[in-house]
């Protein structure tokens, strides 16, 4: 038996994320470009399952009739939804459909709590998309609108002018004040990305005043690497509702990245729009999302481990002395707990006598690093493709210089100061004694 629940006894947060990943970040060229990348059903329903159990009260889906694949989909995924109730309460799936009967339908008989619905306002889209213009539109979206609403009182109906940023503002306003009273929120996508955040917030302001019922929701393309700052400017001016991606993944260079918008909002002490997210599940739900791309964690994505990776020989000295040198934002909160330093043509003697000394536990001392170091930095540029620098210094340091391991006392074995891998080799750090005359680190 499936579960249901009326959007009318929910209390919307202040913020409340529109996850898009199974439907925007589905257009993403990545998962397109390569067929090996589909996603399959079992991964829609973990991704879905790690998305509720973040705090995720509202996901995306394609419409139904897309494809069989995504009627079976819908199927697979309200289980999901239906075995999370008890624990995470209820989650609204939504069908992002045309204003077309057919899309509507398929919606309403696959269970969608509520219809995301859309259509071009723009001259690009009114010329070269569908070919009407505004009072068409408006007719049509109206009648339909009208029609669902009273049929179906308790679906969640949102519509959005597509390509809302290039399209005039008399325009998005009469088509919006037609359809205004049969639905809870007006979409602004800034489809192609043109937006600034200035023109974010003055749309953001009028609309409010204009429609103060009428909930908003940002939708916002990165063409200009503006995504995140647009929504940040969306939800400051009072856009509720934010579509959010997974990494940001989503057709072109993407949209925004639901931990990159929550760390800011977060860094920013913007504590209200927290409410109800598990912030510290932001790196693993990344990982889990990078690993279905069979890919990393991309290195522009604020809440990855690249934030907390240091190459430069000057960076991985201070970091090893006191790592708030270069990291200044509080990343542990979301989960990425640990910091990398890079093994590499860039590392100096001092992380190298760090790696063997603290990591790998030989006997050795700082001029014996120096010259270890010296022979590294030789050898290193020639390193074969995918062979590890790290085993390459332990080679060094074992074959040519002799080093022996040092002895650890007992109380000090096994606890970890910091984690320094390059991409092959991780070890922990084991304590060391004050004795020793290296860094120590009090166990947390
Ligand atoms: C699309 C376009 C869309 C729709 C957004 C919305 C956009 O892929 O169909 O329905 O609000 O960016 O305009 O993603
Ligand atoms: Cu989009």
């Amino acid at each position: 038996m499936s579960v249901s629940f009326s959007f009318k006894y929910y209390n919307p947060r202040s913020l409340e994320i529109i996850d898009t990943t199974l439907r925007e970040g589905s257009q993403t060229s990545l998962l397109h470009d390569h067929y090996k990348y589909f996603y399959t059903t079992a991964d829609k329903m973990e991704i879905v399952r790690a998305l509720i159990l973040y705090g995720v009260k509202f996901i995306e889906l394609f419409a139904p009739n897309v494809s069989p694949q995504e009627a079976s989909d819908w199927a697979a995924i309200k289980e999901v939804r239906d075995e999370l109730v008890v624990q995470c309460g209820y989650t609204f799936l939504l069908a992002h459909v045309r204003c077309h009967p057919s899309d509507v339908e398929a919606a309403i008989k696959s269970g969608a709590d509520g219809l995301n619905m859309y259509m071009g306002t723009s001259d690009a889209s009114r010329n070269f998309n569908h070919g009407q213009n505004i009072g068409e539109i408006t007719r049509r979206a109206t009648k339909l609108i009208e029609e669902i609403h009273r049929d179906y009182p308790d679906l969640i109906l949102r519509f959005s002018g597509e390509d809302a940023f290039r399209t005039r503002e008399d325009d998005l306003f009469s088509v919006y004040d037609a359809v205004a009273p049969f639905v809870s929120r007006f979409g602004t996508p800034d489809t192609v990305g043109v937006a600034t955040p200035t023109a974010v917030s003055r749309r953001v302001k009028l609309l409010r005043e204009r429609y103060p019922h009428v909930d908003l929701e940002g939708h916002f393309h990165d063409d200009r690497g503006y995504a995140l700052i647009n929504t940040l400017e969306a939800v400051r001016a009072g856009t509720r509702y934010v579509n959010t991606t997974l990494l940001g993944i989503g057709e072109r260079s993407g949209i925004t990245s639901m931990t990159g918008l929550l760390f800011n909002l977060f860094v920013d002490k913007e504590y209200q729009f927290l409410d109800g997210y598990h912030v510290r599940e932001s790196y693993p739900i990344n990982v889990l999302m990078a690993d279905k791309l069979r890919k990393l964690v991309p290195s522009k994505e604020p809440v990855s481990l690249t934030n907390r990776t240091h190459a430069a020989g000057v960076h991985q000295k201070a970091m090893i002395n006191n790592a708030s040198t270069y990291e200044a934002n509080p990343l542990d909160q979301f989960g990425v707990t640990e910091s990398e330093i890079l093994l590499g043509p860039l590392s100096g003697w001092n992380v190298i006598h760090y790696f063997l000394k603290e990591i790998c536990g030989f006997d050795i001392d700082e001029s014996g690093a120096k010259s270890i170091a010296t022979s590294f930095k030789q050898q290193v540029y020639g390193i074969p493709f995918g062979a590890s620098p790290a085993a390459m210094l332990l080679k060094i340091a074992e074959d040519e210089y002799g080093l022996k391991p040092m002895k650890v006392p007992e109380q000090f074995r096994g606890t970890i100061a910091q984690n320094m891998t390059d991409t092959t080799h991780t070890a922990e750090v084991g304590e060391i004694t004050h004795a020793s005359g290296v860094i120590l680190r009090s166990k947390q």
